[in-house]
């Protein structure tokens, strides 16, 4: 009987702390500088410190960007934290190939995906461990972290959907996160127009 080689895989997603080691991994940081406009008290964004690390994306491409038919991997950490009464979030995108879905998962902490269609509609999931969502076509999508602790999300996405960011820089969601008497609500609001 011929054997076959079993080779180890080149990237592991570490459970002891949920770091994509091994090689190429993408390491992005984003800190409350590069969030300006995002968030809605800009009184209270502009007494912050601007070096305030808000969030770290890991992300696995094995393949070029903008390759037809494979997939990327990839975890978003969100700090705790909030400017004003709006809890820390990432950008958001809507995705360049805006057909294209993308699959998020809950992994650690707790938080809100925020999620609006191209009528501009709003709605959002609840994020805990374990908590799976599918991001369908043409929805926007936002992570916010409510709890006290760092939010650890997973997403997988296909290697040719790409980011559009400008949409939401412009117009932003028509809903915002906001800690309310202790508790997450989602408000409308259309205050980027
Ligand atoms: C997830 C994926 C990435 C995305 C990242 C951060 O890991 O959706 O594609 O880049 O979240 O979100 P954003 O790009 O909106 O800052
Ligand atoms: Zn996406």
């Amino acid at each position: 009987m011929k054997q076959l080689e079993i080779i180890k895989p080149t990237v592991e997603f570490r459970l002891i702390d949920y770091h994509l080691t091994g090689a190429p991994i993408i390491n992005q940081t984003r800190k409350l500088k590069d969030l300006s406009k995002i968030f809605k008290d800009v009184k209270a964004f502009y007494k912050m410190d601007s070096e305030t690390l808000t969030y770290t994306v890991q992300a696995w491409q094995p393949i070029p960007e903008g390759t037809p038919g494979g997939l990327f991997f990839g975890t978003s950490t969100i700090m705790p934290g909030k400017v004003g009464d709006e809890y820390f979030m990432t950008k958001g995108h809507f995705h360049a190939q805006s057909q294209s879905a993308e699959f998020y998962w809950g992994v650690r902490g707790k938080g809100t995906l925020i999620l609006m269609d191209r009528t501009r509609k709003t709605w959002a999931e609840e994020i805990y461990p374990v908590s799976l969502h599918y991001i369908g076509a043409h929805i926007a999508h936002r992570l916010a972290n409510t709890g006290i602790e760092n939010l650890i999300v997973s997403a997988c996405w296909p290697s040719d959907a790409g980011h559009d960011y400008e949409e939401i820089a412009v117009n932003g969601f028509s809903a915002r996160l906001l800690e309310i008497n202790g508790n997450a609500v989602l408000v409308e609001s259309n205050d980027h127009q």
